[in-house]
């Protein structure tokens, strides 16, 4: 133990003298690149752990949110889950990544209700999102166009999705069902949905509004191109695991 200590300090002392026979600015230097490394992997970790994982699940209750939501994590759907008030809240790696070699990154995926009391809920989770999917119930779509275009265009309108520009997709599901909607059908619908809205809020006098951002040009019929984040439309079936619309949006957001 003692032969140890003074083999160190041996060695201690050996350094300090190389370190005085060099010029003193060759060990300012190395200092400062030495300093410099560490101040960029700082950063660097820093930027990365800020970018966000989080996608939410929006849309009204009985879209189909929950089967997709057990449908990504654990590639079923768990059938008998009745529609549900609580929401499934958790972080893990998609089921169809479960087999990739590598490293892959964890998702965080919210699936909010869609009852009318837990919508508050949504202001919570928005700003964190890095991608938010809407889900429609294509085959049942005529009777909830409305309600789900005024949820729709909540979401659209709020500073934290438009002004960040948070992408949206616009999954029409239960398209397994012969009945279902297009999703050309339902972009279309929604669009002269969410018009209508647009001109029927314009008309309330503006201390009621809550919008947060508006929507569309003026003048012009709406249609989601015009939006500030990007929406895309796509479509598929939670219950059948027709799903991967979904998956690749979750990986074109949420960076591996
Ligand atoms: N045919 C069909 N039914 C579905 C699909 N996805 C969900 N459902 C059914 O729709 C109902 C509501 O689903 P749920 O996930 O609870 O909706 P949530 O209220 O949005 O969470 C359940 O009876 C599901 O079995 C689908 O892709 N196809
Ligand atoms: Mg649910």
């Amino acid at each position: 133990m003692d032969e140890w200590i003074r083999q160190a300090e041996l060695w201690g002392r050996q350094a300090e003298a190389w370190i005085r026979q060099q010029p003193p600015e060759q060990i300012y230097v190395a200092a400062a690149v030495v300093a410099l490394t560490i101040l960029v992997l700082v950063a660097a970790s820093c930027l990365k752990s800020s970018k966000p994982n989080t996608i939410v699940l929006s849309g009204l209750s009985g879209s189909g949110k929950t089967t997709l939501f057990y449908q990504l994590r654990d590639g079923s759907s768990h059938q008998g889950t009745v529609t549900s008030m609580e929401e499934n809240n958790d972080t893990f790696v998609l089921h169809s990544e479960q087999e990739r070699i590598g490293k892959v990154k964890p998702v965080h995926i919210v699936d909010v209700p869609g009852h009318a009391r837990l919508k508050p809920k949504l202001d919570e989770v928005l700003p964190k999102a890095a991608g938010v999917v809407f889900v429609v119930d294509a085959q049942d779509f005529l009777s909830s166009m409305q309600a789900s275009a005024e949820y729709l265009y909540d979401i659209l309108t709020k500073a934290t999705v438009a002004k960040k520009r948070v992408p949206m997709l616009i999954f029409c599901n239960k398209t397994d069902k012969v009945t279902a909607h297009s999703k050309e059908f339902i972009k279309k619908q929604l669009e002269k949905e969410i018009n209508k809205l647009r001109e029927s809020r314009k008309a309330i006098s503006s201390a009621d509004i809550s919008d947060e951002v508006q929507l569309g040009v003026p003048g012009e019929a709406f249609n989601f191109s015009q939006c500030q984040n990007k929406v895309t439309v796509a479509e598929g079936a939670g219950l059948t695991g027709n799903v991967s619309v979904v998956e690749q949006f979750i990986r074109d957001h949420v960076k591996a």
